[in-house]
């Protein structure tokens, strides 16, 4: 019966029994529910209609930012990223699921430790975030195969499809995670909402397409695990698939994707002339009219790829300018469910990432990967997103076309109207969207109070947009039972308590902007408000000049009107006391960061970061009467002005930090290429004997498969040894390496090198030729190939089979011998899909000599590993080209209550190439190749670092060519001194060094 669920509505009516027992609700027949639906509901808390979901019977614009916990690997610092979102005034959160951490080896699904979701939920509800959960099976986001594990390699049937191989494959996972999500929904008193099946079923070049069948069994797949709540989907570009109506595979809400100024960061300031969309609307209208108008990922940033401009040029991309002109012209369209990819990015620690990108994820989001929230970005996000928690008649509104003259004589003003009653909302854009040149212009809007009039009415003022600038003007709009007649300042907050009404409002430096109340009665508290008093009404005209204006408008009841200019804007924060509810929102002016506010009796408690002594100002929420107010604990002496505004100072000096200088280490190093001395034994690799491969993409070119996934090994370096007997005629051995773009490779004849294939940004495989010494006739000679392995590539197209793309060796060619002389060994990984170390997953962990004895593991110094002394991996290096692992250990005691991120940063030195990976603490948080970069720095959290103990530290050094090989530097670095309301983060637990039975 449970199979049924959601194919057929009876079916669906026993699903729902089930999830309202599981539930410990008292049976209601389904007949009640909140309609409208477009088919059988199978729970009553998250339903939706044309406009907007409803949670618990409230509508709300799901304001939601992406985040992956699989990026940031430390249980205790969710609780900051979920702050630093709902600060931004967010209420959501989307999250992908990465199956390739959770099933390293087929049938084996862990979720434990650092994998366990459960604490992600748990601090998603702690800080009142709702979550859509996108467990895909394929996801994209970045991720080595799109989130395929590598055993998908030997599935034979095609990826994303219905065939019957690849289908089995998916079932285990998505048995487990779906148990997992359906635990955690909102009707079981968890965070989750929504659930997305799939990821962009959107391109491919296999028929049919779209197979409704097939979205239908990865459907299936979620609701019989137990999942209740709405499926939404990501179609990757607006074409409809999979939208609500008759048929198989449909979803319930209907979304799709946009990312208008694309991935190349290189010249961040060009804006191409078409990049702004004007015909989603239109499109949702046809495509999905009964649900809401919903984008599952906008862009919210870049990524990168190896040898690309960098994160700071992504920064400039996709700016705040950015934000107010994109993500305005989105609230133009209507939209209700926006999520933004990414709102924190992280890192692609422990060989997570796919060939496409570098280490760092930090996607110039608007919460940096150190979790830094000083970027513009993330100040402009907040001004919009706290704008539509205070403006509930935007749900509802009907949407109006864009306009060049309706609304104003400026023709290169566009302005799209949306209205709810009598109620506007004006978005306004240049009409060459990307001009630079700003324009001036009067709107003609329409009032209750007035009818139709001219604004700014102010004599001899009137209204500009810069350029790449947009903005959103109001009218007839309500604060609270008091009526804001129009606004050309943009509305941050406003809220109304018992005694007043505060209301802010800003304008970008140096514009003039008037509102009216339907209010009289005035005082000006500061600055300089041009005003006139009319008939009931008040108006109020100011420069956005840098300083504050504030005006009291009525008598008795009083409006405290807050006229800021942007920049100043960024400083003020409306911060809900409940979870789910900002019907007693505390309105501050504060600094850097506020997470919490709480009014308990007669105090209030607030937490927060600062960076900065901070002069705080409590505009509105604290309580009358105030006795004692705190920050962080901290009990602050405060003033209670005449208006009820209370005003402290957060005091800031920096601890004194003591940073260890790490060339003066105590740095022990060990050799991590001993497979190519004719000591080494290589009896437990694998023998590479499969005369057929498992993979249904590409054929030998082979003997026997080179392929490492046919043999288990799909993460970090490869290694492969063939051997030979000599004829003594050989000139040249050629080989094809294939490690995804980027990678290294380098080859050795016995002890010998020959030669490196040294990497480019955008070659994912290469060939090398390289000429021989004197061989002797009949002796045995090892070949060693040693391949970078960046990942596995997406699968973004279906059909295409890319994940399948296969690394190691693809062919070779030794002169004068049939292939098939060479016999070949292989290894990667130890264990290979019986990965050692669970704490750290599949993928942390690759095939060096180093990794497989498990000399990365904090407590490997005490190893009888053959440690010499060494000056480390900036004074010693390697002296000839060959792979060599440096450790040592450095203390740190960072004192608690301050969030200082850290970061390690490699100097180049050299011309020659060479590539290095990090491990801290065993978890390997950086990969550096200093002839492709770009990123040199590379942040690891707290969590990882163990801010108050003893770090182990280590380097592998791999010179790619001849001569020797240093890091030119190599420094711990403090990226910012932050005083933070955060609790106390945790070393995460992972396997130390234990002697490996059996590894070679
Ligand atoms: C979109 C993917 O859904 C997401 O997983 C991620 O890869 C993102 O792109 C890029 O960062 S696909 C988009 C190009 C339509």
């Amino acid at each position: 019966m449970k199979n049924l669920c959601n194919v057929l509505s009876a079916a669906a009516l026993a699903c729902f029994t089930v999830a309202v027992q599981a539930r410990a609700v008292g049976y209601r027949s389904p007949t009640e529910f909140i309609k409208p639906y477009k088919r059988q509901a199978l729970q009553d808390i998250v339903t939706w209609d044309k406009d907007t979901i409803f949670v618990n019977g409230e509508r709300l614009f799901l304001y939601s930012g992406e985040v992956h916990p699989y990026r940031l690997p430390v249980p205790d610092l969710y609780i900051d990223i979920f702050q630093k979102i709902k600060a931004l005034g967010y209420n959501g959160v989307s999250f992908y699921v990465d199956w390739a951490l959770l099933e390293g080896k087929p049938g084996e699904y862990r979720e434990e430790g650092v994998f366990n979701l459960k604490p992600f939920f748990e601090a998603a509800s702690e800080a009142g975030i709702y979550l859509l959960a996108r467990p895909g099976p394929y996801i994209n986001a970045e991720v080595s195969g799109g989130g395929y594990p590598g055993w998908i390699q030997r599935v034979q049937g095609l990826l994303r499809t219905r065939a019957k191989d690849y289908l089995n494959a998916t079932d285990n996972y998505m048995a487990n995670i779906g148990k997992t999500i359906a635990a955690a929904q909102i009707t079981n008193g968890g965070p989750i909402i929504l659930v997305q099946p799939e990821n962009e079923y959107t391109n491919s070049n296999v028929k049919p397409f779209p197979d409704g069948e097939y979205m239908q069994y990865v459907e299936d797949q979620i609701r019989n695990a137990g999942v209740v709540v709405p499926l939404i989907s990501n179609d990757a570009s607006p074409q409809g698939h999979n939208a609500p109506g008759t048929g198989v595979g449909k979803v319930d809400i209907y979304g799709h994707d946009g990312y208008p100024v694309g991935f190349d960061c290189s010249n961040p300031t060009v804006w191409g002339d078409r990049q702004l969309v004007t015909d989603w609307y239109t499109k949702h209208l046809t495509q999905s009219p009964s649900t809401p108008f919903s984008i599952i990922e906008f862009q919210g940033g870049s990524f990168d790829p190896w040898g690309g401009p960098g994160f700071e040029k992504c920064l400039q991309l996709v700016n705040a300018q950015f934000e107010r002109v994109f993500y305005k012209n989105l609230y133009s369209f209507g939209v209700t469910i926006l999520n933004f990819y990414m709102t924190f990015g992280g890192t692609n620690w422990g060989n997570l990432g796919h060939p496409g990108g570098y280490t760092s994820y930090d996607y110039a989001a608007v919460i940096a990967e150190d979790r830094q929230v000083n970027r513009e970005k993330y100040s402009e996000q907040k001004l919009q997103a706290n704008f539509f928690k205070v403006s509930p008649a935007y749900l509802t509104a009907s949407r109006g076309s864009a306009s060049t003259k309706q609304f104003t004589t400026n023709p290169a003003i566009t302005v799209t109207d949306a209205t709810n009653n009598s109620t506007k909302f004006y978005f306004v854009r240049h009409t060459t969207y990307n001009t630079l040149d700003s324009a001036s212009y009067k709107l003609t809007i329409q009032t209750s109070a007035f009818g139709n009039t001219t604004v700014p009415q102010y004599n001899g003022t009137s209204l500009s947009l810069n350029g790449r600038d947009s903005k959103i003007h109001v009218s007839d709009y309500d604060i609270g039972g008091k009526t804001l007649v129009y606004s050309t300042a943009e509305i941050l907050t406003w809220h109304k308590y018992d005694d007043k009404t505060v209301l802010v409002v800003y304008g970008g430096p140096g514009e003039t902007h008037e509102l009216v109340l339907a209010v009289t009665g005035l005082e000006v508290l500061e600055g300089d408000v041009k005003s006139t008093a009319t008939r009931g009404y008040t108006l109020l005209n100011f420069e956005a000049d840098g300083t504050r204006k504030v005006a009291k408008v009525g008598v008795d009841d009083f409006v405290y009107v807050y006229m800021l200019d942007r920049n100043s804007a960024y400083n003020y924060w409306s911060v809900d006391q409940g979870p789910h509810s900002n019907a007693d929102a505390v309105i501050l002016k504060a600094g850097y960061l506020v997470r919490t506010a709480k009014v308990d009796g007669s105090a209030l408690v607030l937490t927060g970061d600062v960076n900065a002594t901070t002069p705080i100002e409590i505009l509105g929420g604290a309580p009358s009467g105030l006795s004692k107010l705190t920050f962080n604990g901290e009990e602050l002496d405060f003033k209670t002005s005449d208006e009820g505004v209370v005003s402290a100072n957060v005091d800031f000096s920096k601890p004194d930090l003591k940073i260890p200088d790490l060339s003066s280490l105590d740095w022990k190093y060990i050799n991590s290429l001993p497979e190519i001395q004719s000591s080494y034994d290589d009896s437990d690799w694998k023998d590479a004997d499969l005369v057929k491969t498992y993979n249904s993409h590409r054929d030998l070119n082979t003997p026997k498969s080179l392929y490492s996934s046919d043999y288990g090994y799909h993460t970090g370096t490869l290694l492969y040894r063939g051997k030979f007997t000599a004829t003594g005629a050989e000139k040249t051995f050629s080989i094809i390496t294939q490690g995804g773009t980027a990678y290294g490779s380098s080859v050795w004849l016995n002890d010998q090198f020959l030669g490196s294939w040294k990497g480019l940004a955008s070659e994912y495989f290469g060939t090398s030729t390289f000429n021989l010494p004197a061989l002797t006739a009949n002796e045995t000679y090892t070949i060693t190939v040693v391949i970078d392995n960046q990942g596995l590539d997406e699968n973004w197209t279906i059909g295409t089979e890319t994940a399948k793309n296969p690394r190691g060796i693809m062919d070779y060619n030794l002169d004068g011998h049939d292939k098939a002389s060479v016999s070949w060994k292989l290894t990667g990984n130890l264990g290979g899909e019986d990965y050692i170390d669970k704490s750290r997953g599949p993928l942390n962990e690759g095939g060096l000599y180093a990794e497989r004895q498990g000399l990365h593991l904090p407590g490997a110094l005490a190893a009888d590993a053959g440690w010499v002394d060494s000056a480390g991996p900036v004074a010693d290096g390697l002296t000839k080209p060959g792979i060599g692992f440096f450790a040592a250990t450095f203390d740190l005691n960072i004192p608690g209550g301050w969030d200082i991120p850290l970061s390690f940063t490699i100097t180049n030195s050299s011309a020659r190439a060479y590539r290095a990976q990090l491990y801290v603490n065993g978890w390997q948080y950086g990969k550096y190749v200093n002839n492709i970069g770009p990123q040199t720095r590379f942040p690891v959290p707290q969590g990882i670092l163990d801010y108050q103990g003893t770090n182990y530290l280590a380097i592998a050094l791999w010179g790619h060519e001849d001569g020797e090989t240093k890091l030119g530097g190599l420094e711990l670095g403090v990226d910012a001194v932050v005083k933070t309301g955060l609790g106390s983060v945790g070393v995460v637990k992972g396997e130390t060094y234990q002697g490996r039975q059996g590894a070679y």
